[in-house]
């Protein structure tokens, strides 16, 4: 993250209105300051649609057991290990920026849980298509075209050995494609390429395994039926 986009998120961590669900990189951003309804620091978000809403292209299955399951758990885990480190009044990216000086459960849970929030941001109902405004100006002049940025994003995702993450980033006024293994993220002090997340996809197993079994770039072809281009827009402008 830049330095600007840093002290914009310390700054709004002050003002302590925000309100989950609404942004999900500001919401997921910051401690449950007002506690109302849930006592954890970082509560687990709201889906905003069903667990069959992204069918056929991700199957409800998939999705009730990786959000009520797999990052249900990241969320406790993550919770436990912030309040075991007494750490409930830092921001999520602050957390991030200095995750190299944590025990690794707080890097491996608390990657879990935010990559999954902006993962299930990210999608959406009668969603994909292309990107509208600066974001698809922007793609444009770093890709060439929409068409190849898809391309390189989607050979990046099929690419990665193993478990993790695939993500378009933005960097020194620039967007470019990154991958991260396991639960890390490029907010993480530890990650070889840093920058703020705009776009993610999930490529492990349990992302796609009922459905698609070993086929994952059928998964990342369906993906891009059901992206989110105004909350990845959304990311890229708050930079
Ligand atoms: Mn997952």
């Amino acid at each position: 993250m830049d330095k600007r986009t840093f002290l914009k998120t310390v700054a709004l961590a002050g003002a302590g209105a925000l309100v989950l669900g609404q942004n999900p990189i500001q919401a997921v951003n910051h401690p449950n300051t007002s506690a109302a309804n849930d006592p954890l620091p970082f509560p687990q978000p709201p889906l905003n649609y069903p667990y069959d809403a992204l069918e056929p292209f991700i199957d409800a299955r998939t999705m009730e057991i990786h959000y009520s399951k797999h990052h249900a758990t990241y969320t406790k885990n993550f919770n436990a290990a912030v309040m075991d480190l007494k750490l409930q009044e830092k921001s999520i990216a602050d957390i991030f920026q200095n995750i190299s000086k944590y025990p690794p459960a707080l890097r491996n849970q608390g990657g879990g849980y935010f990559n999954h929030n902006l993962y299930w941001s990210l999608m959406a109902p009668n969603a994909g298509g292309e990107p509208s405004g600066k974001l698809a100006q922007q793609i444009s002049n770093d890709f060439g075209s929409f068409d190849k940025f898809k391309d390189t994003f989607s050979k990046a995702a099929a690419g990665l050995f193993g478990s993790g993450w695939t993500w378009l980033i933005f960097k020194d006024n620039k967007l470019q494609i990154t991958t991260t293994p396991n639960q890390d993220n490029p907010l993480m002090d530890i990650a070889t390429v840093q920058g703020v997340p705009v776009l993610t996809l999930d490529v492990w197993e349990h992302a796609y395994y009922l459905k698609y079994q070993n086929r994952r770039a059928e998964y990342i072809t369906a993906f891009w039926n059901v992206v989110n281009w105004k909350q990845a827009e959304s990311n890229f402008l708050q930079d």
